[in-house]
């Protein structure tokens, strides 16, 4: 079948009505376990092809023009979703969106505005997180978007960092709040490495700035363990959850007494 054209028509309408939904991740604090926050991810079941894993779809709708377009439904579902999300961890959490670095253009305020407004949510609850598969080719205007969303609140994060390109230069222009350190960097051991000497100087470095680390990939213990010692503070992976729908994610069951 022809993928961009399945695509195409599945974003012209409604996507929830085109098998998009929008998937849930716990971003957790090392120290207590705690839940700050939920990664919202946009997953694809085609009615024609069926499943489509997000790292097809999303390229191909980056290629096309259309990720624009999945961007807005995950953030408007997921503004949807906030006071839902809210009585699943008994208190409000933080959400975090993806919007490809292509859409850190003018107007992308208005839409995130709208979207919180439509649904009652508070700027300070959204993290825009700048997914960047193309390089950003004018980071001043960039930076302007960037604090474009600061100013209402929203806070905005660089996802993936380490694993793209210009990291450190992306770092001096944008004014962020949050950087996620990329898996490929986070896999470090108790034992003192050089991979470990990175990740703590990555750390360091974002103290600095007053810019605070979550560490994406967390699949074992020892290496929630190795990150916290470090010095992170937040991870993220299958260790915490996999993804999934709001529907499965729910607080532990009070135990029988
Ligand atoms: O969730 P998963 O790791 O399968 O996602 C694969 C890739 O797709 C990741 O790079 C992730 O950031 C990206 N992605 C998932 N949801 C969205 C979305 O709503 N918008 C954009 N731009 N990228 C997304
Ligand atoms: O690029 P981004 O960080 O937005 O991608 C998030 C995606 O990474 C999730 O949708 C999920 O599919 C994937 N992911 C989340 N946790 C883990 C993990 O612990 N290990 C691996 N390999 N992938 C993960
Ligand atoms: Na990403
Ligand atoms: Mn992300």
């Amino acid at each position: 079948a022809d993928l961009p054209h399945l695509l195409a028509q599945a974003l012209e309408s409604h996507p929830g009505d085109a098998g998009f939904e929008v998937f849930y991740q716990p971003i957790v604090r090392f120290t207590d376990g705690a839940t700050v926050a939920v990664e919202a991810l946009a997953r694809w079941t085609s009615p024609v092809v069926g499943p489509v894993h997000p790292d097809v779809f999303v390229s191909v709708a980056e290629r096309t023009g259309l990720v624009a377009a999945i961007d807005d439904f995950v953030l408007d579902q997921a503004c949807a979703d906030a006071a839902s999300l809210a009585v699943v961890f008994g208190r409000p959490v933080d959400m975090h969106v993806n919007v490809s670095a292509a859409r850190l253009a003018p107007g992308l305020e208005d839409v995130v505005v709208a979207a919180l407004t439509r649904h009652g949510v508070p700027a300070s609850r959204l993290v825009v997180e700048i997914t960047e598969t193309r390089r950003i080719s004018d980071l001043t205007a960039a930076a302007a978007v960037v604090t474009r969303l600061r100013s209402h609140g929203i806070r905005v994060a660089l996802d993936d960092f380490g694993s793209g390109f210009n990291a450190l230069a992306q770092l001096h222009s944008l004014p962020v709040d949050i950087v996620k350190l990329d898996s490929t960097l986070t896999d470090v051991d108790v034992a003192p490495d050089q991979a470990g000497a990175l990740c703590r100087s990555v750390v360091t470095l974002c103290d600095g700035l007053n810019i605070a680390v979550v560490a994406e990939g967390i699949e074992t213990p020892s290496r929630a363990a190795a990150l916290a010692s470090l010095g992170c503070l937040m991870g993220q992976g299958y260790l915490f959850g996999q993804p999934g729908p709001l529907h499965r994610l729910q607080p532990p069951a009070i135990p029988a007494q």
